[in-house]
């Protein structure tokens, strides 16, 4: 069988960037550079059909003048002739990724369109358009592997349980029991980025010479911040992998000198991270590694961060949110302000670099973004992120403020774009979150 899994482009709406003033801009995050390592996984299970994995962030990153997507698509199709389809969706990404479906559709009505990811695991009813033949939601490589070949076998795709197909128009679900599938540990599947080889030359980030690869160590997260969408997809549960597994994939990719290791939360079993680093010196794995903590594990345990950063750890991304307790409590993020302020004094006591990130939310006056900009310039870090606090479709605050969202456009699903009625204009609430942007250590740029 013929299958091409396509990785859908980035959502270009980003009005914080819009509205910025001109001197913030070029700090202001516009692209994430990272491989579909869900698509990779499906591709892992598939890997006796003859497979293609196509990066479409990449090759907008490789090739300047590359076509628009409909274009794009309707050559690669016309190219691979695939029998099946699969594409991963994330919100902000819904939209492209249902008009590759129906590209795809155009070319060749034959072609079984298959959707996957997070957004088809909290929302699969969403993907009403025809063009859509089946929604798999969840960790589901061992239900796309059964799909293919049940397809193959020219039987009816109804009998593959755990899945969502079209039928009379309408999704319906499948019936029958999905035998427990942990993507991180037992049924771990090695991927294999050569199906990335044409665009490693993208795959890097700020000033940064080498390319970078992601890994992930855990799925899910045992925290329950209301902003959320990973622990609901994972519905709370949290999955590590072992340590020889990634010492493994650590050694198979020497390509790849920077390393991001892309778990929701990456530091949640000490003893774990502490074998994993004890196994990195031991190696000799010199990578340089970027990883998000959370502020409470820093503040808490500098010991582990000390040991990380002699194994490579460069980077951290920490989620520091808010300044205020009270909005700390709200959003259930179980860590003080004053942690923020700790983990930073343990991160660069460590020779670490910070991305601390606040999110806005819509209802912040003109004192509120004084405050604000006051402790974070009190408290800098080398790059300051400050994005909105979004309603993802699928958490809980979505629920909160769901009756105030006036903006249903998924492609500005990305936490660069406020979707309910801000206080404040909504230019100037957009350029004020965009000055931010300029409150942080020296100039480097990721
Ligand atoms: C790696 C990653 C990326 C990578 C690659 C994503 C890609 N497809 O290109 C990069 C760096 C490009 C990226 C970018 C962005 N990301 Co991102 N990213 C992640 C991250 C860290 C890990 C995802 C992952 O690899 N998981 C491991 C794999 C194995 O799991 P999986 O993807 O769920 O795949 C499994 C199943 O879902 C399923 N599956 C997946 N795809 C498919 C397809 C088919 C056909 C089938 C059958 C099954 C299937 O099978 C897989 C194996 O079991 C998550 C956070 C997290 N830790 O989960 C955020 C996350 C997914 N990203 C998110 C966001 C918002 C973004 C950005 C919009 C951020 C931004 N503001 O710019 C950008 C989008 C592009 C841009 N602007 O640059 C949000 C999504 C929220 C939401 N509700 O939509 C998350 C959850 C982070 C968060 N804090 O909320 N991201
Ligand atoms: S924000 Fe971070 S700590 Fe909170 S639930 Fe999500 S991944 Fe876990």
């Amino acid at each position: 069988m013929k299958i091409l899994l396509i990785n859908p482009p980035r959502s270009p709406e980003n009005n914080i960037l819009k509205y910025a003033p001109e001197k913030a801009r070029r700090f202001i995050h516009k692209k994430l550079i990272g491989p579909p390592l869900g698509l990779l996984t499906i591709a892992a299970a598939i890997k006796d059909h003859d497979v293609v994995v196509f990066d479409t962030k990449g090759e907008y990153d490789l090739v300047q003048d590359a076509p628009p997507l409909t274009e794009l698509v309707k050559t690669l199709v016309e190219q691979h002739r695939p029998d099946v389809i699969g594409v991963t969706v994330i919100t902000s990404e819904f939209n492209d990724s249902v008009a590759i479906c129906r590209v795809a559709k155009e070319v060749d009505p034959g072609i079984l369109t298959v959707v996957g990811g997070l957004h088809a695991t909290l929302l699969p009813f969403d993907f009403t358009d025809p063009a859509v033949d089946v929604v798999i939601p969840g960790q589901c490589s061992h239900i796309f592997r059964n799909l293919i070949r049940t397809k193959e076998e020219g039987l009816p795709l109804s009998l593959v349980s755990g899945m969502l197909i079209r039928t009379g128009g309408q999704l319906n679900r499948t019936t029958g029991k999905v035998p427990e599938w942990n993507t991180a540990g037992d049924n771990y599947l090695k991927i294999d980025r050569a199906h990335l080889s044409r665009w490693i030359s993208a795959y890097k980030v700020g000033n940064s010479p080498d390319p970078n690869t992601y890994v992930f160590t855990s799925l899910g997260c045992p925290y329950k911040c209301t902003f959320c969408s990973i622990w609901t997809q994972f519905k709370g549960n949290y999955y590590q992998r072992t340590v020889e597994s990634l010492i493994e994939e650590l050694h198979a990719i020497p390509e790849y000198p920077v390393v991001r290791f892309a778990d929701a939360n990456t530091v949640v079993e000490l003893r774990f991270m502490d074998q994993l680093f004890d196994r990195i010196l031991e190696e000799g794995i010199r990578k340089t590694l970027v990883m998000d903590i959370r502020a409470d594990v820093a503040a808490n345990h500098p010991q582990i961060i000390g040991k990380m950063a002699k194994g490579g750890l460069k980077v951290v991304i920490c989620g520091f949110e808010s300044f205020r307790d009270e909005e700390l409590k709200r959003y259930k993020k179980q860590s003080p302000a004053t942690d923020n302020k700790k983990a930073i004094e343990v991160f660069h006591e460590n020779g670490i670099m910070v991305r601390g990130n606040y999110v806005i939310p819509f209802d912040y006056g003109e004192d509120d973004f004084r405050a604000l900009a006051d402790y974070s310039a009190a408290n800098p870090v080398v790059f300051a992120g400050y994005t909105i606090l979004s309603p993802m479709p699928g958490t809980v605050y979505y629920r909160q403020v769901k009756d105030l969202i006036i903006d249903h456009d998924y492609n500005k699903y990305n936490f660069f774009n406020a979707v309910t009625k801000t206080r404040l204009p909504y230019e100037e609430f957009h350029e004020r979150v965009g000055r931010l942007w300029l409150i942080k250590k020296g100039d480097d740029i990721i």
